[in-house]
């Protein structure tokens, strides 16, 4: 598609310029080109680090052409782009994703053979781009590489932290955070352009000044303000020559601050004040689900939202732009409310600097943004207080306090008299002290807005803003998540990539539906034999890589048992753990023969918030739990319990495609949706969930008979809630759960300390908000069956396999065409 435009003359005519040639020698020598010219060595003076970064220039050489070509076709088309906005982006390593859109790999790794080098070895050098907590960054990562590989213009907006989440170790079972180092061996993947440099304004007050033509104007006097220096990633699409891009902001002070201060003669004080601005894109807040409200947060929302919000109006869009027809050129999307600062902002660019009228800025706003909301949790709805908004952003307030009066207006106008429905929608809240709930903003002025599964999208509607879907009842929808096939199948697992690929051709990558092809082949007992054989050897493949990352042994042979995902209450890791105590009392009290156990081996990865004290506990306790159980001689051979440090993206690309048994047990109503459970799925994981999030569907497409559910469903949880729930009567009338329990009480997994983990245990039996004790028996019933499964192996393959076949509903690439045909309104180009 990128043919020339006349004939070719030239012998190198035929390539886009700058494009290197596909074969051996060709890559061998651009590489080596790279090592001499940017790293300054030669093959044999060079560090491992010298050749990974080299090699990265390498492959960044083959997009470049390709890059610069999008840019221009889609500006040329003035084709409609998604400004995806995301305070997180959870990259996770570039190289391998780099080489498999340019179909690289098999040169790279013959070029690197003949240089007496190992692909391998320099893609495990990268330190991936940990910009994000979990899924909601992970989904924004999965969604731009969808849209890249639908040929759909897409430019992702985010912020360059300098650290992002932390690298979690272990000191003596607890959790101890170190800083992420991401950027410090290099960072090939980026092109930073401080020329296209934009400033941003914080705090001072408003003026109101009457003009020439007799108008009453509002003028922002801001008291300080941040350069935000773009530094632009490739986002390249699946073996079709789109390359998107992916944009994030570094804060750097400005010069007139500097300049200013530098001239007063406080040498010390200018530093200090670049130290100052440099601070907002510092680092990652590591809370998920659960915002802390703090200063700097806001100031990392409004710096990000406003870099990106001008860098589309001033540098994509032709110069005699008419903004009256932006949403004819890019539709925003709001991921979660962390960037709904950008309502108010496109207000003010509009009417402040574009000189609109309050009504036409409006309808221009309200067609430019739509918002998807990630979560149910009451906690982790932001509000921010307006005492701290009117400090930092005083001219959005007043704007906002003008959205808010002109929204309650209509909502008395459609429901007359009824005040208290007007007060109860309003923004601003009053109570513990006066905010504005971001997630009200983000409704009011969105064209549409979505929850990310079925169960989540109504649970919105119904529970978190009633009131608003009644008013508006076609401005709801769902688009039920998903994952990029690309990193979590086909980079990930290329066993089961080759060996699906060698059954019905290697279509599904793009079309992940395809994999309904695989269902005959759930009974055809040579291909389940080499299933087998492809979850054995990823499971090698994990055992060998565990052994040299944490000193970790995996037996062999065991079912693979894996929950992965933040440490969070309502993703109840305490019900797994108290699954695993309980099987270690009945074995080690003699209840229970070990040899009646199937074999198993329990993974857990996963983060805590540095101050969730009660998630943190759990971690200790976990790691606690599991010394005592790797230790017991009754139980070697049958069960274990492995939890390596700092759970990542990486991580997960290699304990995903070794999981037999998929752990998606939240409390019914919680999990927004889950991705995870997704990808295990994709990967032939068998799931053991509740009817939560996209289990809900996911249960649905796989059939009852391949998925291990239990515990109470959202309306039964409501009930029990309703009615009163007692935790303490489960541990009184449930034998097993208060032998585990009680274990644990007695201090035997914390040294004789018999209120070490008083934390998670009393929690558990007084309040327990999440009703782990509730579903216990469930749970264990439903392990019963998932061990009764796995003794046939025959039946187990099947039903991984059938997993397999009826999970292409949940690639990405049919998420982003939900998002295209039910909220952007858009299509692919070409
Ligand atoms: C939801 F609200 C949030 C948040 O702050 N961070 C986050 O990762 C997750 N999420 C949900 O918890 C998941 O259920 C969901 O799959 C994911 O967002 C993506 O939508």
């Amino acid at each position: 598609s990128f043919g020339p435009a006349s004939t070719p003359t030239h012998p190198l005519a035929t390539a886009p310029v700058g494009m290197p040639s596909h074969s051996v020698d060709g890559f061998v020598r651009e590489f080596l080109h790279e090592l001499n010219t940017n790293q300054g060595v030669t093959l044999s003076r060079s560090s491992v680090n010298d050749q990974y970064l080299a090699l990265a220039s390498t492959v960044k050489n083959y997009l470049m052409a390709r890059w610069l070509e999008t840019g221009r076709k889609t500006r040329e088309a003035k084709a409609k782009t998604i400004g995806y906005l995301s305070a997180e982006y959870l990259l996770g390593r570039q190289l391998g994703n780099a080489l498999l859109a340019t179909d690289l790999n098999e040169v790279a790794s013959k070029g690197l053979e003949l240089c007496g080098l190992d692909l391998a070895t320099l893609r495990a050098q990268e330190v991936e781009p940990g910009l994000g907590n979990g899924g909601l960054g992970r989904l924004a990562a999965c969604f731009i590489d969808s849209l890249a590989t639908m040929d759909v213009p897409c430019i992702g907006y985010g912020i360059r932290y300098e650290y992002g989440i932390f690298r979690q170790t272990f000191v003596d079972g607890r959790q101890v955070e170190q800083p992420d180092t991401w950027l410090a061996l290099g960072s090939p993947w980026e092109f930073p352009h401080p020329e296209a440099s934009v400033q941003v304004n914080f705090g001072g007050h408003t003026e109101k000044a009457t003009g020439a033509d007799g108008k009453e104007r509002t003028r922002w006097v801001p008291a300080w303000n941040v350069l935000g220096v773009p530094y632009n990633y490739m986002v390249p699409g699946y073996l079709n020559g789109r390359v998107n891009t992916l944009r994030l902001w570094s804060a750097q002070a400005t010069k007139a601050f500097d300049l200013q201060i530098f001239n007063s003669g406080d040498y010390a004080q200018a530093v200090r004040a670049q130290t100052f601005a440099e601070n907002i894109s510092k680092v990652l807040y590591p809370e998920d689900s659960t915002p802390q409200g703090k200063e700097l947060r806001l100031q990392q929302q409004y710096f990000f939202v406003a870099c990106s919000l001008r860098d589309f109006i001033d540098n994509e869009l032709e110069e005699d732009f008419d903004l009256h027809n932006l949403p004819e050129r890019i539709t925003y999307q709001l991921n979660d409310t962390h960037p709904v600062i950008a309502v108010p902002e496109l207000m003010r660019l509009l009417i402040d600097e574009h000189d609109f009228a309050w009504d036409e800025a409006w309808e221009v706003t309200r067609h430019c943004f739509n918002y998807t909301c990630h979560t149910l949790l009451p906690e982790a709805l932001e509000v921010w207080p307006t005492e701290l908004l009117g400090r930092l952003l005083p001219r959005h307030l007043e704007i906002i306090y003008q959205i808010n009066e002109e929204f309650l207006d209509d909502v008395r106008e459609a429901f007359p008299g009824d005040e208290i429905r007007a007060r109860r929608m309003s923004m601003i809240a009053e109570h513990p002290e006066r905010g504005v709930r971001m997630a009200y903003l983000a409704t009011v002025a969105a064209s549409k807005v979505n929850g990310v599964a079925e169960l989540h999208s109504q649970l919105l509607r119904d529970k978190v803003l009633p009131d608003f879907s009644e008013l508006w009842p076609d401005k709801f929808t769902n688009v039920t998540n998903g994952v990029t096939p690309r990193r979590f199948v086909k980079l990930a697992n290329p066993r089961l990539s080759d060996l699906i690929s060698d059954a019905i051709g290697s279509g599904w990558v793009t079309d992940l539906e395809r994999l309904k092809e695989l269902e005959p082949y759930a009974d055809d007992p040579e291909f389940k034999e080499k299933f087998r054989e492809v979850k054995a050897a990823n499971k090698t493949r994990l055992t060998t890589l565990l052994k040299a990352r944490d000193g970790i042994e995996l037996p062999d042979g065991h079912l693979l048992d894996v929950m992965v995902k933040r440490l969070h209450e309502y993703k109840r890791q305490s019900l797994k753990l108290l699954h695993i105590v309980s099987l270690y009392e009945q074995v080690t009290s003699g209840k229970l023969s070990a040899s009646d156990l199937t074999p198993r081996t329990v993974v857990f990865g996963a983060k805590a918030a540095p101050g969730y004290k009660i998630a943190k506990d759990t971690i200790y306790l976990i790691n606690k739990v599991a010394a005592k159980v790797n230790a017991a001689p009754e139980l070697e051979g049958r069960l274990k319990v492995a939890f390596p440090a700092n759970y990542n993206v990486t991580l997960a690309e290699e304990l995903i495609p070794a999981a037999d048994l998929s752990e998606q047990i939240s409390l019914a109503g919680m999990e927004a949706s889950g991705t995870g459970n997704m990808k295990l799925a994709l990967n032939g994981a068998l799931t053991i969930g509740t009817d939560d999030g996209a289990n809900v569907e996911i249960r649905r497409l796989v059939g009852d008979k391949h998925f291990f559910l239990f515990g109470m469903n959202e309306p039964q949880v409501a009930e029990l809630s309703a009615k009163g729930y007692d935790p303490g009567s489960y541990y009184q009338s449930n034998e097993q759960l208060r032998s585990a329990l009680d274990l644990i009480l007695s201090g035997h997994f914390s040294d004789g300390d018999q209120h070490q983990f008083d934390s998670v245990v009393f929690n558990l039996l007084n309040e327990d908000r999440f009703m782990a004790l509730a579903d216990f028996q469930s749970y264990i019933d439903a392990q019963a069956k998932v061990e009764e499964r796995y003794a046939d192996q025959e039946a187990w393959t099947r039903s991984a396999i059938l997993n397999v076949a009826r999970t292409g509903y949940f690639s990405s690439d049919r998420a982003m065409r939900d998002y295209l045909q039910r909220i952007w309104h858009t299509t692919p180009m070409i």
